[in-house]
């Protein structure tokens, strides 16, 4: 009996041994915590504090309770558009570096308990944490580490009051998904009155192993983010990008928070990483992190979304897009409309799936239980897997039949570690097969979006593995291009060019006043067009017709010059409005002096300010001279410009015409006192007046 027990135990050890039991784990592989939150895949970020009312990016520090005060706080609206978009979880900005807090610590007076709003007696943690129970989504919380208003900020006491705080939020507001640490940390503020600068050991001041004990404690679910995780890791760029090779880890230990060569040296992750530390790509949908009205043209389009989509989900990283929540503590109309476009489109290019349920084939199969019809059950939990000691693999799923395809999805089976290296694909096409990718990493989720093309079986070929191939899912789709409104312009030469984001899609335009239609003239590339006219253009595919975009043109600048010294100068009369001029010798009175090659008959001009992130010296009072011949001036007009800070758009001036060849635009004063900055100058001439007139 007893050798009996003995020679079943050797016979199931080796059993396990063999090559048909489930594959060793390829070290290191993802916690609990850490495999829920790759599921998560999708959820907000929200910037709004004290810098949404103080209109700035990094507030100093010394900003006072009372400018805290939206005049509509909702965060069941926030929760309720990232719940329509699908997103599954919210972080907000519960202090940032300027320390004002939106719950009321204990520990500070520099808190809402101190602010108007409410009576000092609101809490948006609350709030927020409410609406996400109600609304099913997931709670986080952003503490920054760095603090530019206390005044204890780099000495050992400062860390008791930043432990408490966090003791704070984890324990008062039900379930936390997320703790994120910035790694901006120290410099100037204004520290309690101090007004200095204050560096901080990276490395040391934090003591994170004794403060990520408290988060373990109090909520052990939560991940913890920061550029060293332990849980998930910053992608390197605020972009939202993370990148066609990216690992899931990291050699932790040779990182800190806030390093300087981080982004260049870590952020794709590492192949020989010692522990599990995926990426999380942050970006905002608009420029800034923060609420700045002058920002509410600059909303991400759905083109710039969707590729934000494609390279951060599709790239092995989850996506946290921010939501700059404005003045009123409400996500903006603007915002909003460009979410749900970008989901439509997300839904639309995922609709059904052609290799669910098709019959999968695999070079080699470990087991039954590992068959390659695991791959395309829409079970996750399912895998493919080859025996171990295999060179390479392949697997082909069979369509049954021709169909078109132009995005793939790959999932590795991540609870036994990131395997893959290097695959290729193939399509069976009338031509036979065809290599149509040839890519690196895969991880939890790889989506490729390939041109169009019909194929009746694909085959993927794994060629390089750090340990046999283990898949989950293999998704095939034919997502339908994307259909936004052509973007219209015309360079200093006079060519005309209207441009879509996917390529393939029809452009039909005219020139002559009239809509658009499948049966105008067919855009196929640039075309001279010096005289004043009117654009408008369409994008079709298929049934599918996008919205009609125009541009009014007045005569082109080819003859034109700007006279300067400074050839950049021609820059302000490029046609392209992310270029611009400064003369920077001069101060806030210069000017812009064009010379039209000819006497027009001037009527107005368009004055664009630079579209930087950071802007300067936007033209907030002008002069506007016309001369036949530089000798004689006559004022045709003198004026301001007087939303423009808060509104950085293309600025019309109008004045009874003057003739003239040579205009000058004078800058009297500019917005921050800084030499008059100009992005785009165009000049009405009466060729234009009926053409704007019947706008
Ligand atoms: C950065 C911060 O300094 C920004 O203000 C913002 O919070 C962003 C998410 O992280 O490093």
């Amino acid at each position: 009996m007893k050798y009996f027990l003995l020679i079943s135990i050797v016979f199931l050890l080796l059993q396990c041994k063999t090559d048909t039991g489930p594959p060793d784990p390829m070290m290191p592989v993802p916690s609990e915590r850490q495999l829920a939150w790759h599921d998560l895949e999708f959820y907000a970020f929200v910037h709004f504090n004290m810098n949404t009312f103080s209109n700035m990016e990094w507030g100093f520090g010394d900003e006072k309770p009372d400018q805290f005060n939206p005049s509509s706080l909702d965060c069941r609206q926030w929760a309720q558009v990232c719940k329509e978009a699908g997103m599954k979880g919210i972080i907000l900005t519960a202090k940032h570096h300027d320390g004002f807090c939106l719950w009321p610590s204990a520990y500070t007076e520099h808190s809402v308990k101190n602010s108007v709003w409410k009576n000092g007696k609101g809490d948006v943690l609350k709030e927020l944490s409410d609406a996400c129970k109600e609304f099913d989504l997931k709670f986080g919380v952003y503490l920054s580490p760095w603090d530019r208003n206390h005044a204890e900020y780099g000495t050992p006491a400062y860390i008791t009051y930043f432990r408490n705080q966090l003791r704070e939020l984890l324990t008062n507001y039900g379930e936390v998904f997320e703790v994120w640490f910035d790694g901006a940390n120290g410099g100037t503020g204004y520290y309690g009155g101090a007004n200095e600068e204050r560096r901080v050991d990276k490395i040391n001041y934090y003591d994170w192993g004794n403060t990520i004990s408290i988060i373990r404690e109090l909520q052990p679910n939560a991940v913890v983010f920061s550029d060293a995780g332990p849980d998930v890791r910053w992608v390197g760029n605020e972009h939202g990008y993370a990148y066609p090779t990216t690992w899931s880890m990291l050699m932790k230990d040779s990182i800190y928070g806030g390093m300087p060569d981080y982004n260049t040296r870590y952020s794709m992750g590492q192949e020989d990483g010692t522990h599990w530390i995926p990426a999380e790509a942050d970006v905002s949908i608009r420029p800034g992190w923060y609420y700045h009205e002058y920002e509410d043209h600059k909303v991400k389009s759905t083109a710039q979304l969707l590729d934000i989509y494609y390279k951060s989900i599709g790239q092995n990283s989850s996506l946290l897009l921010n939501f700059p929540v404005d003045k009123r503590g409400l996500i903006h109309e603007n915002d909003i409309k460009q979410l749900k476009s970008l989901t439509q489109k997300i839904k639309e290019d995922f609709t059904t799936d052609i290799a669910k349920d098709k019959v999968a084939m695999a070079s080699n199969e470990r087991s039954d239980t590992y068959s390659a019809s695991k791959v395309v059950d829409g079970d996750k939990e399912t895998y493919w897997c080859t025996s171990d000691e295999i060179e390479s693999a392949s697997l082909t799923i069979d369509f049954g039949q021709f169909t078109g395809f132009n995005r793939v999805i790959l999932q590795e089976y991540i609870p036994l570690g990131q395997r893959i290296k290097s695959f290729t694909i193939q399509a069976l096409t009338e031509n036979g097969w065809e290599e149509i990718a040839s890519e690196t990493t895969i991880g939890y989720k790889r989506i490729l979006r390939l041109p169009t093309r019909s194929a009746k079986s694909i085959r993927i070929n794994f060629l390089e593995f750090r340990a046999c191939p283990v898949i989950s899912s293999i998704e095939v789709y034919n997502a339908p291009k994307l259909i936004v409104p052509p973007v219209i312009s015309r360079n200093k030469k006079g060519e005309v060019q209207v441009a879509v984001p996917d390529p393939g899609v029809s452009i039909y335009y005219t020139l002559d006043g009239t809509a658009p239609t499948a049966f105008s003239s067919r855009y196929a590339r640039p075309f001279i067009h010096h005289e004043a006219v009117r654009v408008q253009a369409i994008a079709i595919d298929d049934e599918k017709q996008s919205e009609v975009s125009e541009l009014n043109l007045d005569i082109s600048s080819n003859k034109w010059q700007v006279l300067h010294d400074d050839s950049r100068a021609n820059q302000v009369i490029d046609g392209d409005i992310s270029t611009w001029w400064a003369d920077e010798s001069a101060n806030n009175q210069n000017e812009i002096i064009i010379d039209l090659g000819e006497v027009l008959n001037i009527r107005g001009l368009t004055y664009v300010p630079m579209q930087e992130r950071w802007i300067s010296g936007l033209v907030t009072n002008y002069t506007i001279l016309i001369s036949p011949d530089q000798i004689f001036w006559t004022e045709a007009t003198r004026g301001e410009f007087s939303n423009i800070m808060n509104s950085p758009i293309e600025q019309l001036v109008l004045f009874p015409t003057v003739k003239g060849r040579f205009i000058n635009f004078k800058s009297t004063a500019t917005t921050d006192g800084k030499a008059a900055s100009f992005a785009e100058v165009t000049v009405l001439t009466e060729s234009s007046k009926s053409i704007f007139d019947t706008n």
